[in-house]
This record gives C-alpha cells, sequence and structure tokens, in this order.
C-alpha cells in the first residue's frame, strides 16, 4: 500500500521547461513587476477564458476580496450578509472594511447561502451580500439578485474555490456586482499566490487600479489611499503556464472524483453534496460527509486517516463566527445547519496527479472502518 504522505492537495506546475523558458525574457527586460507584459497578458487571458466583462488581477484572492468591498465604499458599520460555512478570508475582508458580518445560515445540500433566510436578516444599516460559491457549489444566483434588487444590494460572490466553473453555460463570475477568486497554490488553477476580481461595471476597474497601486495616478499624483496588492510578473507567467494546462487538469481531477464518488457512495454514514445539473464542475475539493451512522466520528475519521499518512482537512470547521476573533461580537442568528456541516465535513485529497494507489488507500481505510 503507499506508505507515502498524501496530502489534501498538491499545487498543479507546468513543466519545469516551459516554466524556464517562459520567465527567460525577463532577463533581458529586467521587468518584474508593477502592471508588467505579463501581468496584461494574463489579465485579457483569464477574461476570455473566464468570459467575463472585466477582469482586475490581485496579489491574492484575499485582498482581491477586501478591495473589491472597499471598492463599494459602504458606510462605516454598513452590515454585510454572509456565511460562516468559509475560510476565515470571507470574514476578515467585511471586518476589516470596518463592516458589520451578519451570518447567515447555509443549506444542508450544499453549504451555500441559504436563500429563503436572507430577508429576515435585512436591515435599514445592511449594505451587501457577500455568498460564498463553497467548494465550487453555485449559489442560487438568481434569487440573491432578486433580493438585492428589491433592497438595492450590492452582491460580491466569493468566487475562490470557483474557478473555471459554468452555470446554465455562463462563466460563474458573471453574477452579482463582482466575483473574487483565488489564484493561491492549493486552488485548481494558481499563480503562486493570487486572485482575480470579475465584473460588469468597468468603472470598478479604475477603482480597483487605484486601490491596489497606491492610489497613483501618475509620477506627481496620488488621488487615493491605496494599498500595494499588484500582482508581479514570476506570478503571472506562472499562471499563463497553469491556464495553458488547465483542461487537462480538470480532466484529470474529473476522473479522479468520479471514481471516489463511486466507491464511497456505497459507504453506509458517508454522504456527498448534491450536484448542481445545471453548473460545469470544476473538481476542485472532495468533501464528505460523515454522518452519525458511520462508525466513528468525523475527528475519529480524520485522526485515523492522519496515523494512516492520509491528511484529510476540515474545510471549514470551526465556523469562523466562532473564531476567537468574531465569537460573541456580532449578532446572534441561529446557524444550524452551518454547524451541522461543519461538525460532519472532511475533505479528502484531490488532485490532477494524485496517484491511483493513494486514492486507492483511503477508499479502502474508510470502508475498513
Ligand atoms: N475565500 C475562500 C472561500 C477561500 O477558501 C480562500 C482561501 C480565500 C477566500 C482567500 O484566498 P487567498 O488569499 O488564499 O488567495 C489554504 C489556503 O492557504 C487558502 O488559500 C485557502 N482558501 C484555504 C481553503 O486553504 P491552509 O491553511 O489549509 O493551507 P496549507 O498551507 O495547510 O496547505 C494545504 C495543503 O496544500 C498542504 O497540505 C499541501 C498543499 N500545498 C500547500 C502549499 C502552501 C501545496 O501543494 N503547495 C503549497 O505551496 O489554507
Amino acid at each position: 500500500m503507499n506508505d507515502k504522505k498524501i496530502l489534501v492537495t498538491q499545487s498543479s506546475m507546468p513543466p519545469y521547461i516551459e516554466f524556464i523558458e517562459a520567465i527567460k525574457p525577463l532577463w533581458d527586460s529586467h521587468w518584474l513587476t508593477n502592471m508588467g507584459e505579463y501581468h496584461q497578458e494574463l489579465e485579457r487571458n483569464l477574461k476570455d477564458y473566464l468570459a467575463v466583462p472585466h477582469l482586475s488581477l490581485v496579489v491574492n484572492g484575499h485582498m482581491a476580496l477586501e478591495l473589491t468591498i472597499q471598492a463599494m465604499r459602504f458606510p462605516e458599520g454598513g452590515e454585510v450578509i454572509t456565511t460562516p460555512f468559509t475560510f476565515i478570508s470571507t470574514t476578515h475582508a467585511i471586518v476589516r472594511n470596518r463592516l458589520k458580518p451578519v451570518f447567515c445560515d447555509v443549506k444542508l445540500e450544499d453549504g451555500t447561502i441559504d436563500e429563503a433566510k436572507i430577508e429576515n436578516l435585512i436591515t435599514e444599516h445592511t449594505v451587501a451580500i457577500v455568498p460564498v460559491h463553497v467548494y465550487g457549489n453555485v449559489c442560487n444566483v438568481e434569487a440573491i439578485q432578486i433580493i438585492a434588487n428589491k433592497y438595492n444590494l450590492k452582491v460580491i460572490y466569493d468566487a475562490a474555490h470557483a474557478f473555471g466553473i459554468t452555470y446554465k453555460h455562463n462563466g460563474i463570475g458573471n453574477y452579482g456586482d463582482a466575483s473574487v477568486f483565488s489564484f493561491h497554490a492549493t486552488k485548481v488553477f494558481n499563480t503562486v499566490e493570487g486572485g482575480a476580481v470579475a465584473f460588469s461595471d468597468y468603472k470598478l476597474y479604475e477603482k480597483l487600479y487605484n486601490l491596489k497601486n497606491f492610489g497613483i495616478r501618475g509620477e506627481e499624483l496620488v488621488t487615493e489611499i491605496g494599498a500595494n496588492a499588484k500582482m508581479n510578473e514570476l506570478c503571472a507567467i506562472m499562471g499563463l503556464c497553469n491556464l495553458k494546462n488547465i483542461e487537462k487538469n480538470f480532466a484529470e481531477r474529473k476522473v479522479r472524483y468520479e471514481y471516489y464518488v463511486e466507491q464511497l457512495r456505497e459507504i453506509r454514514g458517508i454522504s456527498l453534496f448534491e450536484s448542481n445539473p445545471h453548473t460545469r464542475w470544476n473538481y476542485a475539493y472532495l468533501p464528505i460527509l460523515i454522518n452519525d451512522d458511520y462508525a466513528m466520528s468525523r475527528d475519529e475519521l480524520y485522526e485515523y486517516l492522519k496515523d494512516n499518512n492520509v491528511f484529510s482537512r476540515k474545510y471549514f470547521y470551526p465556523l469562523t463566527s466562532d473564531q476567537a476573533c468574531f465569537k460573541n461580537k456580532y449578532r446572534e442568528i441561529e446557524l444550524d445547519h452551518s454547524r451541522w456541516l461543519s461538525d460532519r465535513i472532511l475533505v479528502l485529497p484531490l488532485y490532477g496527479e494524485l496517484e491511483w494507489d493513494a486514492i486507492k488507500k483511503i477508499i479502502y481505510l474508510i470502508k475498513k472502518v
């Protein structure tokens, strides 16, 4: 049996030679950052690939989300409806903008925001909704937009997990006012560190450009208090190389995912999220639920796998609303489904180059229990 450490994911990388060849011109140009030619090329290529009207590259997914919220210029103390069943970045981005997160419960069938519970949470202070396409499970974008239109709210999707996904043949970045992607090393498409914002209103491009480049508009002109959140040329080149191999990456993940699912479905006490028939999915994660009729609790299975060199992850436990920095600070809202999922979720290793005997070992261990 495979005795190597099996991690939850492994960064996709282009062939070494391909990357080395691609970065060679930098040794002539010495141009390494500040919206260089590769930054511009990747921005164009991603805009086309994701089939969105506009796209802005950012240094990472978190800053992309934080700056997008900042660009909307909400009044301080405004309320933002979001979910706690996510990576801590989503909540941080709201709070670091001096806004208040209002945690809405999620749906058990896919872990996305429960659109039926949003309206009850809206007050005169609500300014936006920040839903998360968690694991690439697509939120109910239509229902969310109807609510947003009715109350004049902005919608910013945390689409960190949703690279390459289409919903009803539309790129996922076309919904809401903006969608934020992460290109972190652990993501299905990576630029080492990186992120992007997709949107339809070009004015946002200008605002993000300012915010990610110190607000500099000319050698002697700074118009606003921006940050530094530019992607550098080496990261952009990594992105250009990885983008060439993205379809192969999806296909390799898909066969592995489907094999896993076929095997896991047979096991009593293990269940999976429902797949959305209108979606072309990206197979970025393999989340499973360890139910009460399984022979072990989620935590016991996590430890057991770890003892056998399989490093699954509890994405996302605890809920962000329960983290030390946020606990008891915001409106108390019933989060029964979020808690239920968070207590039972386990994300198993999945990536394009994951060896088949590693997958077989993981399934064997889960079945053996
Ligand atoms: N919103 C959501 C919903 C997100 O999930 C994220 C990020 C964001 C926003 C923010 O986007 P970024 O600012 O990160 O672009 C990881 C990632 O660091 C984080 O990007 C990701 N979500 C989160 C879900 O997972 P950790 O703490 O689990 O990462 P770490 O270092 O334990 O790595 C996990 C596994 O990945 C390792 O066991 C092996 C593999 N790995 C890791 C690294 C760092 C590689 O193969 N190569 C690598 O370079 O957070």
